[in-house]
């Protein structure tokens, strides 16, 4: 899908399971000093903050926690294609910290028919809808439907807080509010970005009459989808994080150097992962963690993740241990029964619990209706509505 450089040949992507090295996976219950976490207190004292703090300086850098003010702009508008189900809020979320500030734009649609207050789906969004009109009709963001179910929806554009661009990234939260992010080798980028946003738009949900934020989702597809889950790492407001087809440095094992590698994705997207990430370049074997990893930090609060059989590029397989070994901790710490019994080879449709769900349809890369409605049936079942 890109030019190689000569340094990682073509060759070197691997798609076939039989090259997979073996999994030597970081064990999640056992801390850094070598003692074995066996309760909740152990857990969220002790290993839930050496992880967070690994991700967070090896992965994906900080996402930054100061800020003075966030105020809320809405402009309430009629004219727009959903008028006749929804009212649309735009709204313009503006962020003080001293004499620095940044302004970020959330589209919120809400149900016309009562008051709410309504459950509300938040979607990280980093395709552009002006210059993709596909869009709608794929199911990418299927506005009319989730309203028609009863949901509220939002969604911001990535560029809103830092641009999807190697050079341009630093053209939103990072020179705007964190330019001292910039020097750091955990310092923020583009995902922790993106994640950020996701806060914000969390602030203004929290804030909000007709919206019931504790049943509140937040979904991102692919690129987004890393950035969803680790915003729902740093951030316990979400009650279900939904990752669809997020691949390496989202949902998948990077380990199994499957499809996307470490290196790949580093070398392509300068601006995403810490500085840090790039000295497990061709080195995953030195990882102090793997991505099975980030659904223990959200747990015991629900996640979903969702594959597509032609986007092997993201390593499905890897997707769904990752989510199988993570589901431990919902298992052996909160008591949540994990959905995860088969293994990957006899997964036949869709599996969830109230808390953990999977999913795997035809066809490739993309977020569609057919991956929304799977996820809906869970969505209300863990939300209980
Ligand atoms: C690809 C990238 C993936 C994934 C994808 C997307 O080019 O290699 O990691 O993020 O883009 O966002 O659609």
């Amino acid at each position: 899908p890109f030019l190689l450089t000569s340094k990682m040949a073509l060759s070197q992507v691997n798609y076939d399971e039989s090259k997979v090295p073996p999994l030597h996976l970081p064990s999640i219950f056992i801390s850094e000093k070598g003692k074995v976490i066996n309760s909740k207190e152990e857990w969220e004292s002790i290993r839930k903050p050496e992880i967070f703090r690994l991700f967070e300086s090896e992965v994906y850098g900080q996402i930054p926690k100061d800020l003075d003010q966030v105020s809320f702009e809405v402009i309430e508008r009629l004219d727009h294609e959903f008028n006749s189900i929804a009212k649309l809020e735009e709204v313009d979320i503006k962020i003080q910290l001293g004499d620095r500030s940044h302004s970020m734009r959330l589209n919120l649609l809400l149900p016309k028919e009562t008051d709410g207050p309504f459950p509300i789906i938040l979607l990280i969004n980093h395709r552009d809808p002006e210059e993709d009109e596909s869009l709608a009709e794929e199911g990418y963001w299927p506005v009319a439907e989730l309203i028609e179910r009863g949901f509220a929806t939002a969604s911001f554009h990535a560029g809103t807080v830092a641009p999807d661009d190697t050079i341009r990234y630093m053209n939103g939260i990072l020179n705007n509010l964190y330019p001292e992010q910039k020097e750091q080798s955990d310092g923020l980028k583009a995902l922790g970005a993106w994640g950020w946003g996701a806060m914000r738009a969390m602030d203004y949900f929290e804030q909000h009459q007709a919206i019931d934020s504790k049943k509140s989702i937040l979904v991102g597809h692919s690129r987004s989808g890393k950035a969803a889950l680790w915003a729902s790492a740093n951030d316990p407001r979400w009650a279900i994080t939904y990752s669809n087809e997020s691949g390496c440095g989202g949902a998948a094992l990077s380990k199994r150097k499957f499809g996307e590698t470490v290196e790949i994705i580093n070398t392509r997207f300068t601006h995403w992962f810490a500085e840090n990430f790039r000295k497990y370049n061709s080195a995953e074997e030195s990882l102090p963690l793997d991505q099975h990893m980030l659904p223990a930090l959200i747990a015991p609060r629900a996640v979903y993740y969702a594959s597509a059989k032609a986007d092997q590029w993201a390593d499905p397989k890897g997707e769904y241990l990752g989510l199988q070994i993570g589901s431990e901790v919902f298992s052996q710490i909160y008591e949540k029964e994990s959905p995860f019994k088969t293994t990957w080879e006899e997964l036949n449709g869709p599996v969830s619990s109230n808390t953990l769900g999977y999913h795997i349809r035809e066809g490739e890369h993309n977020l569609t209706w057919e991956d929304w409605e799977i996820f809906l049936a869970f969505a209300k079942k863990s939300l209980g509505i």
